[in-house]
């Protein structure tokens, strides 16, 4: 059965991703709590060296330090850690578990699906999944996704052909962001831009004073 929402949901115009990874020697609850500071009200945890517990752990953490500021909490990949932490939602990409389980999983908490085509948008949106992650739009050297750079125009034709909310993602920083937002994205997803900043609140408070 697809579940399809009755309002589709409505998404914050940034997207940040924390990714300890990519972090330095902050902790990852320190730069979390920037991110909420910074007024960010959309966090999605992506951790895919940790092991489960300590994903877990945080993840747990993260949903007790988001909620006060009434911020959406998502965790990228793992439908259990999502469930065990009690957030909002989850993101999956092509290779992870098929949307159709997530939702099996995970009732109508939130489903991110990541696309990187026209036809895959299609499917996500066809197949019930609440908002699209749509990329790399730039070139990033923070993942390797396999794919070229999409660029705006496909990010604007996208746009067209899909009712969902899309996220754009890879390779989007505070200077070019509001092309991406102006070739149709709802929302933009960061991770090195905001994470590399030597202060992660003023830099997240910046990027929403641009729209
Ligand atoms: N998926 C597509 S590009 C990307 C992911 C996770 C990396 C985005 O990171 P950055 O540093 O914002 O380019
Ligand atoms: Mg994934």
């Amino acid at each position: 059965m697809i579940l399809q929402k009755a309002q589709p949901v409505t998404l914050p115009t940034l997207y940040a991703i924390l990714d300890p990874e990519q972090i330095d020697t902050r902790s990852p609850e320190s730069v979390l709590c920037q991110l909420l500071q910074g007024g960010a009200k959309m966090i999605q945890l992506r951790a895919k060296a940790m092991s489960s517990r300590d994903f877990l752990h945080l993840a747990q953490r993260a949903r007790e330090l988001t909620i006060p500021y009434d911020c959406k909490l998502i965790v990228n990949d793992r439908i259990d850690i999502a469930l065990g932490s009690t957030a909002d939602g989850v993101h999956l990409g092509q290779e992870d578990l098929p949307l159709r389980v997530g939702r099996k999983l995970l009732g109508d908490r939130l489903i991110g699906i990541s696309t990187h085509s026209l036809e895959q948008a299609k499917e996500a949106e066809a197949n019930g999944a609440d908002y699209i992650g749509f990329g790399p739009i730039f070139g990033t050297a923070t993942k390797n996704t396999g794919y070229t750079a999409r660029g705006l125009e496909m990010l604007a034709r996208t746009r067209a052909a899909v009712a969902l909310p899309i996220v754009a993602i890879g390779g989007i920083t505070e200077a070019n962001i509001q092309n991406v937002w102006q070739a149709g994205a709802d929302s933009v997803a960061i991770i090195s831009d905001i994470l590399r900043a030597d202060e992660v609140a003023a830099k997240v408070s910046a990027i929403l004073a641009r729209r």
